[in-house]
């Protein structure tokens, strides 16, 4: 036995801390989001700029789907995939952010069609997606672990778009309200495999390590959209 293995709550509470220091919320551009400070266009920027991270989130989950090794586990991670890609007479999560975008008055092919996707956010986004397929599987879950504070988040995050930005038509919301219940299924289970599987130290290290990744990368989403919309100087 590793005399300095962390206990599942030590580790969990490492993994939480992370989060409270470094997940997206914190950045200046989510802030001003929750805040009703975005102007239509840098919230259209940012919806556009999200599809990006939505379609190839059921990339990343084939990737990890793939190296599971118990049907158990398979089992449950296959469901991540449906709820994004969806099937016939239930559309799924990347349709609904598509619909989330024609909401913003976002056409539909400008979204399909990547037309405002900013080259750093298609970096960021990939690097998730490549070290999800290079890592070991337990370190590719801990990345996904940014799900355990997902579901406050969007939660609020309904009440802000409905209150601050009426001009999002409401039928559009439909994305967040089923994460509401898809995100902590998903986070519960990534937490077991990682508390299940990460029997090292060093293990532990990369787990924790991983997910620091993984705000990097929410984190550079946002820098990208700072830089290409820079709020408005008001004229004084
Ligand atoms: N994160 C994953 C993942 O890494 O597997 C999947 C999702 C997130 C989603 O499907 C989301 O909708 C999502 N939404 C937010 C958000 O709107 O703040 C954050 C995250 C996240 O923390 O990675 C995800």
């Amino acid at each position: 036995m590793d005399a300095f293995l962390l206990s599942n709550e030590e580790l969990t509470n490492r993994l939480r801390e992370v989060g409270e220091r470094r997940y997206h919320d914190k950045h200046p551009y989510h802030i001003r989001m929750h805040d009703g400070k975005l102007s239509p266009e840098q919230l259209r920027a940012w919806v556009a700029n999200r599809f990006y991270y939505q379609k190839n989130i059921p990339v990343k989950d084939a990737l990890i789907l793939s190296k599971l090794p118990s049907r158990d586990d398979r089992r449950k991670w296959i469901q991540r995939i449906i709820d994004h890609d969806g099937r016939e007479g239930s559309e799924g999560g990347i349709e609904a952010w598509v619909r989330l975008g024609e909401a913003c008055g976002i056409p539909r092919d400008e979204m399909l069609g990547e037309k405002h996707v900013l080259p750093a956010v298609r970096f960021a986004v990939d690097a998730y997606v490549n070290f999800c397929r290079l890592q070991p599987w337990p370190i590719a879950v801990a990345s996904s672990l940014t799900e355990l504070f997902a579901p406050t988040l969007v939660s609020k995050r309904i009440g802000v778009f409905l209150e601050l930005y009426p001009w999002i038509k409401p039928e559009g919301l439909e994305y967040f309200r089923a994460r509401l219940h898809q995100a902590p299924r998903d986070a519960d289970h990534g937490l077991e495999l990682v508390l299940r599987e990460c029997k090292s130290r060093d293990d532990q290290e990369q787990a924790i390590a991983a997910l620091s990744f993984k705000c990097d990368v929410l984190w550079a989403l946002l820098d990208a959209l700072s830089h290409a919309y820079p709020n408005k100087e008001v004229a004084t």
